[in-house]
Parts: C-alpha cells; sequence; structure tokens
C-alpha cells in the first residue's frame, strides 16, 4: 500500500527573505556593480567570503567553485544560482558569518551556556524540530509562532485588509526545512525547523505515518554514512531530528486510533513531545480533562513520550522532567499576526470577545513548550537523539549489513565499528 501523503523533497533548506536580501546586495557590491544580474564564475568564492564575513577553507573553496561551474552559464553565474550555492553551503556548516535573522525580542538560547561545553560553544550547536499531525491543526503557524512571526513570512502571503486574514498560511504539500542561526551573548545556535503536509484528509489514511518515519531515519542514515565514510569530515552537519512535536486534535474526546498508532511508530525513532492543537477552542474545564484523558491513553497505548524515565540519572533530572511531565501534553495556540492591546504589541488570536495571547501562559502554553524546547531541554533533547534514538539505527542497520556480510552480500567489506563507536561519542 503507498503512502497517501505527498511528499516531494527530502531536506529543502529555505533562506530566510532576511538572509536573501543580505545575500544580493553583497552579490551587488562584490561583484555587480553594473546591475548586470550576472557575476564572472571566477569571482564567487571572492562574493561568499564577503557575504559571510569570514575566511573560507580551501576545501570548502573548491565546492564552492566547482558548484558554480556546474550551474552558471558561459562562465557567468546568475544572482539565483548564487543563492543556490549559498543555501548549500550554509546547509552544511553552522559557520553563517554575518549572516543571521534577527529574531524580535529575547529567544533564551544564551542559557544554553549552562548546558554545552565550551568547544561545541565556539563551533556553534544545532537543533533540529519536525512538526507532525493531522491537515489544518496549526503546524506551520505554530513553526511562525516560535520563530517569532519573522522567519517563515516567505511562506505566507500577505493579503489587503487587515486584522488576522492579512496572513495566510497556505496548506503544506511538502517537507520542508527553515534553518535560522541565532546568536545571543557569543551563543550560537542553528534552529532549524521541518514543516510536514497534515495528514488524515483521505479516507484511507493507512500508512500516512511512512513518509514521516522515512524522513527522520533518512537523517540518520545519512549520518551513519558520513561517519563511516573513508574521508570523514571533521564536522558533520546534523540534520537528524531531535524532537518531534505531534498535534494533537483538540476534539476533548479522546485520543483517535490514528494518532495513537501514528505515535506509536514514532516513538521507537524519535522525541515525542505531544501537544494540543488550537487549544483556544477548548475551554478552561475542557482542557484540563482533555489533557488527563490523553495522559491516560498514551499510557494504555504503551506510547513513549519524551522525556524517557528510564534515562534520568540525576535527582535534578526527575524534578524537571516531572515538571514537564505534568504539563504534557502542552496545549497551545499558535498565530503569526500581531495586535496592539493596551500599547503592548503582542502575538495572539483576536475574536469578537477578545484576544488569545500566544506569549501569555495564563493564555496558554505556548510560552512553556518553547522554554522547554530552547532554554531547559534542548541539550537532553539532543542528548537522547544521539545516545538512544540513533545508536538504535546504527545498531539495527551495521547488524543488517553483518548479517548481509556474512551471506556474501557485501563483496568482503569490513565495517570499522571500533571507529564509528569513538566518533559517535
Ligand atoms: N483557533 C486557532 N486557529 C489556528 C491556530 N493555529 C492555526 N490556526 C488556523 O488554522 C488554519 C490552519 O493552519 P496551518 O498552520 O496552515 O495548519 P497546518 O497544520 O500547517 O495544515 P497543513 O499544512 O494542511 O498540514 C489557519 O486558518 C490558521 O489561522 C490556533 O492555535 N487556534
Ligand atoms: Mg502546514
Amino acid at each position: 500500500m503507498k503512502p497517501t501523503m505527498d511528499i516531494i523533497e527530502d531536506h529543502h533548506v529555505v533562506l530566510p527573505e532576511l538572509v536573501e536580501d543580505v545575500l544580493k546586495a553583497s552579490f551587488v557590491e562584490a561583484a555587480d556593480q553594473e546591475g548586470r544580474g550576472t557575476i564572472d564564475c571566477q569571482d564567487v568564492v571572492k562574493v561568499v567570503r564577503r557575504a559571510l564575513g569570514i575566511s573560507i577553507g580551501a576545501h570548502d573553496r573548491d565546492k564552492i567553485r566547482r558548484k558554480a561551474e556546474i550551474l552558471a552559464g558561459r562562465g557567468q553565474l546568475s544572482v539565483n544560482a548564487f543563492i543556490t550555492i549559498m543555501a548549500d553551503t550554509l546547509t552544511e556548516t553552522t559557520q553563517w558569518g554575518n549572516l543571521k535573522t534577527d529574531v524580535s525580542g529575547y529567544v533564551g538560547i544564551d542559557t544554553l551556556q549552562e548546558q554545552i561545553r565550551k568547544k561545541v560553544l565556539k563551533k556553534g550547536f544545532e537543533f533540529n524540530i519536525i512538526v507532525v499531525g493531522r491537515s489544518g491543526l496549526g503546524k506551520s503557524t505554530l513553526i511562525n509562532t516560535l520563530f517569532k512571526a519573522s522567519v517563515s513570512r516567505r511562506t505566507c502571503v500577505k493579503h489587503e485588509g487587515d486584522g488576522d486574514s492579512q496572513y495566510k498560511i497556505p496548506k503544506t504539500t511538502e517537507v520542508k526545512s527553515v534553518s535560522h542561526v541565532l546568536e545571543e551573548k557569543g551563543v550560537r545556535l542553528r534552529l532549524t525547523v521541518t514543516d510536514t503536509p497534515g495528514f488524515g484528509d483521505h479516507i484511507n489514511n493507512e500508512n500516512c505515518w511512512q513518509p514521516i518515519l522515512e524522513y527522520i531515519n533518512q537523517q540518520y542514515d545519512k549520518y551513519l554514512k558520513e561517519e563511516q565514510s573513508i574521508a570523514r569530515k571533521k564536522y558533520i552537519p546534523d540534520t537528524r531530528v531531535h524532537c518531534c512535536l505531534y498535534f494533537i486534535p483538540p476534539t476533548g474526546h479522546s485520543l483517535t486510533a490514528l494518532d495513537a498508532e501514528f505515535m506509536k511508530r514514532l516513538d521507537k525513532i524519535v522525541n515525542i513531545v505531544p501537544v494540543i492543537a488550537k487549544a483556544d477552542t477548548l475551554t478552561v474545564e475542557e482542557r484540563i480533562t482533555f489533557k488527563l484523558k490523553i495522559k491516560q491513553e498514551l499510557e494504555k497505548n504503551g506510547i513513549n513520550i519524551y522525556p524517557l524515565s528510564e534515562l534520568e540519572e540525576e535527582p535534578d533530572d526527575v524534578v524537571s522532567n516531572n515538571k514537564i511531565r505534568e504539563m504534557i501534553p502542552f496545549a497551545v495556540v499558535g498565530s503569526n499576526v500581531q495586535h496592539q492591546i493596551n500599547g503592548r504589541t503582542i502575538y495572539g488570536r483576536k475574536t469578537q470577545w477578545g484576544t488569545v495571547e500566544v506569549e501569555n501562559r495564563a493564555h496558554c502554553e505556548f510560552p512553556d513548550l518553547r522554554d522547554m524546547l530552547i532554554r531547559t531541554h534542548m541539550q537532553d533533547l539532543v542528548d537522547v537523539t544521539r545516545l538512544v534514538h540513533y545508536e538504535n539505527f546504527r545498531h539495527q542497520k551495521l547488524r543488517s549489513l553483518d548479517h548481509r556480510h556474512h551471506n556474501g552480500g557485501l563483496n568482503g567489506q569490513v565495517m570499522d565499528i571500533e571507529n564509528m563507536n569513538e566518533s559517535s561519542l
């Protein structure tokens, strides 16, 4: 049975508009002052260096030149081809030089300082989230909310008029990742959120989880291949998914069989954080009873959600994880529209009877979710992914290869297991 969901690309990085503007400006400034719209292929490294404001290693220089030669027509490179080259370069490294996204307000990544070692701090830090759930539950909207509406502007179509109808987010049709480099007090973080098309629109939703499982496993596989390659890179880009936000419809009843089935499959390969979507559609009482019901059903169905109790070592972990366990599933509200309330500018959803503020803890649990992801549990999510989910994948994959090897399938090639252990630490 073929999956019913339409996934076109596996990992396509969309550059934020702001970054694209900066790139276009440096293209003109560095090599195209006459405004021809193209530059000489030979100049490409100079322009990349100018745009990033950092020096580029010999290996990367060669790679950029090779890409430029492929994309150029008669030795001339267009601005769009240049942006494609930059998108590739930025995807492969956290060294985004001067290019970063301005986020309105404080994000909180500087608190990572307590969480991460100095070495990692200097290199930069990568964190990847995926959003999964039925169609129309507000996944794309929540991504925008997470980046304070300044990131995925590209996917919003602006309409005439005011209010919530001003920005319309189209239905998601392909898996798409948006990366942003954020910097706060010397801590550099590349946050990537992968948006996925919603499922559940079809009469037959059998195997609708397949494309998502495939995407997550593909990222593990990519990492494993890099680790095993003979000319292993000193730095392997990490696209492994550290956290999966699973959107539960706000029915107020119970977990549907489809959602339970989906999560049962996901929990073996990724950290799941369930959220109640569009929580503004439930009353306070409904929200409390629905949360309890979901918790019971997750347990009844044997679905393991993050944080996993088996991995708790320190008493401190138990305390902070218990706080998260109490809150899960987070009842969230998303919005990418700003409103003025008593002189304050807030992101929220305006209704005839008032405005739900997404950042107000009295209104919804979006701030608690964001704090958990970015301020308190980011390092732990990364560690669990690396030590549990990726290890499981690696173990199974190598075992199956080993099995094939014993059956003569690998042409006598021997795996360097010792080395792989060392590098994955
Ligand atoms: N009431 C309410 N509506 C929301 C919320 N978040 C998003 N919406 C609205 O729900 C509709 C769908 O939002 P999207 O963000 O496109 O949903 P999606 O899950 O990405 O949908 P697919 O791309 O089809 O999977 C839009 O009209 C949003 O304005 C929310 O928290 N509360
Ligand atoms: Mg969407």
